[in-house]
Parts: C-alpha cells; structure tokens; sequence
C-alpha cells in the first residue's frame, strides 16, 4: 500500500503544483522519451512507466485538454475518438478484458494535468478501485 499512498501524496499536490507544459506535452513534442506504441495526428499512446498491470498504456489527445472535467462541447469528436482507439488499442492486446480509467482531479488520484485514458489489463483486475 505503501506505493498507493505515494500516488495519492502526489495526486495531491499535483494541481497545486501544476506546471504550465506539462510532462505529457514533452512527451508528444519528443523532448524527452516515452516508449511510444501508437501515433495520429489527433493522440498518442506509450507504456506508463510504473506500470499497474501487465499491460498499461497512457493514451492522450495531442491537443491541450487538462483534465477531463475542463473538456467543452466542441471536445465531443475528440473524446469519442479516443475512446475507439482505446478500444482499439486494448482489443488488440487484452482479448480476455480490460478496464479504460480517467482520473480526475486530486480526489480522483490525478497526478498530471494533461487528460489520459489508462488502458490496463493483462491480469483479473479488482472492483472497487482503491
Ligand atoms: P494519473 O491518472 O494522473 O494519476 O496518471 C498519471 C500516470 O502517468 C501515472 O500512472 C504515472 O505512472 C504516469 N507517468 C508516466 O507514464 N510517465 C511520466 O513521466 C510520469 C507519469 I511524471
């Protein structure tokens, strides 16, 4: 539990802390490395470098959207676009399940303020979350 406790410290100081370019930005404009799997010119998806299951990908619109709780109207092709490539992406890897997860928000263990779909699988996953 104790790593679980380190997440929830850093998903609560996370917004405080909040940096204007985001780690996840660096990521898409290459200016540090991520072990990249799928790229479009709308998203990118790379493996989460601490890994909570077997397969855990990070999926992100390239464009600049916080958290999920900040995505407007006009957002609506965007989200629905990436939920089918998480579909997409998971399908491909995981055909005995998976689980798509958003965090949102300090309460909701959020850590970066740059909106992702966690992609997990690869092991039977628990309800409830923690
Ligand atoms: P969260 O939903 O904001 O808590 O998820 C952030 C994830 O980003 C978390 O699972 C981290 O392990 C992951 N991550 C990463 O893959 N690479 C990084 O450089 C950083 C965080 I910082």
């Amino acid at each position: 539990r104790l790593y679980c406790t380190n997440e929830i410290n850093r998903a609560q100081s996370a917004k405080r802390n909040r940096p204007m370019v985001t780690i996840f930005e660096q990521i898409i404009k290459r200016e540090i490395p991520a072990d990249i799997v799928y790229e479009d010119e709308k998203c990118l998806a790379f493996k989460d470098v601490n890994p909570q299951a077997p397969t855990h990908l990070l999926l992100i619109p390239k464009k600049r959207i916080p958290m999920i709780s900040d995505a407007v109207d006009s957002d609506q092709e965007l989200l629905g676009y990436l939920m089918l490539i998480a579909r997409r992406l998971a399908n491909e890897r995981l055909q005995k399940g998976y689980r798509l997860v958003i965090n949102n928000g300090p309460d909701g263990c959020q850590s970066v303020y740059h909106l992702h779909i966690h992609i997990l699988g690869g092991r039977q996953l628990g309800w409830p979350p923690g």
